[in-house]
C-alpha cells in the first residue's frame, strides 16, 4: 500500500509537471515591417516663393509622393501674364535678390536642358508655368525624374523651387533662355 501510493504521487507529480510545461510550439515568425508610407514619412513639403528683388511674385509650391512619382502643385501670384520658366534648382539658397545663389538646374543625371516631356532633361526641369490675365498660375505637374525625403541623388529635398521672368524655351542651353529669377523657395518638410 505504501509503494503504490508512492507511485501514485510521482504520476501525480509527473502529471503536474507536463501539466505545467507550456506546449511546444514553433517560434511565429516576426511580422514584416508594413510598408512606409512615404507620403506620411515626409510629412508636408512645400517650397513658400518669395519674390526676388521687385518682382511682387508670391505663393505657395506643395510636393507629395505618389506611385507616379513626386506631385508639385504650384499656387503662384503676381506674374506677368503668360508662361514663365518652372525649375527646381541646385542649392536651397534664396538669399541673394537675384536668386542666383540658388545655383544651375538641379542635374544630378549630368544631361543637357530640356524639357519635362523629353526623353532626357534635367531632373529639376519642370517646364512652364502659364500665369492667367490676373497674374495667377495653378498646375499640377507629376516628376518621374526627382525623389522627395529619400536621400538619394534625386532626392529634392532641400533643394530650391526658382520661377523665371520668361518662358522656357525647354531647348535652349543650359537654362532654357528663361530670364531672371524673379520668386524662390526652399523645399521644405513641415515635419
Ligand atoms: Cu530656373
Ligand atoms: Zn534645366
Amino acid at each position: 500500500m505504501k509503494t503504490r501510493t508512492c507511485l501514485m504521487g510521482v504520476l501525480a507529480l509527473l502529471l503536474v509537471v507536463s501539466c505545467g510545461s507550456e506546449p511546444s510550439s514553433t517560434p511565429s515568425p516576426v511580422p514584416s515591417a508594413p510598408e512606409p508610407d512615404q507620403t506620411m514619412s515626409v510629412g508636408f513639403v512645400k517650397a513658400i516663393m518669395q519674390p526676388l528683388g521687385e518682382s511682387g511674385v508670391t505663393g505657395i509650391v506643395s510636393f507629395s509622393v505618389t506611385p507616379r512619382g513626386v506631385r508639385v502643385e504650384a499656387d503662384l501670384k503676381g506674374l506677368a501674364p503668360g508662361n514663365h520658366g518652372f525649375h527646381i534648382h541646385e542649392i536651397g539658397d534664396c538669399s541673394s535678390p537675384d536668386g542666383k545663389s540658388a545655383g544651375g538646374h538641379f542635374n544630378p543625371a549630368d544631361v543637357p536642358h530640356a524639357g519635362p516631356e523629353a526623353e532626357a532633361a534635367h531632373a529639376g526641369d519642370l517646364g512652364n508655368l502659364e500665369a492667367d490675365e490676373n497674374g495667377q498660375a495653378l498646375i499640377t505637374i507629376m516628376s518621374s525624374r526627382v525623389t522627395l525625403g529619400d536621400g538619394a541623388p534625386t532626392d529634392i529635398m532641400g533643394r530650391a523651387v526658382i520661377v523665371h521672368a520668361d518662358p522656357d524655351d525647354l531647348e535652349s542651353q543650359p537654362t532654357g533662355a528663361a530670364g531672371g529669377r524673379v520668386a524662390c523657395g526652399v523645399i521644405e518638410s513641415s515635419e
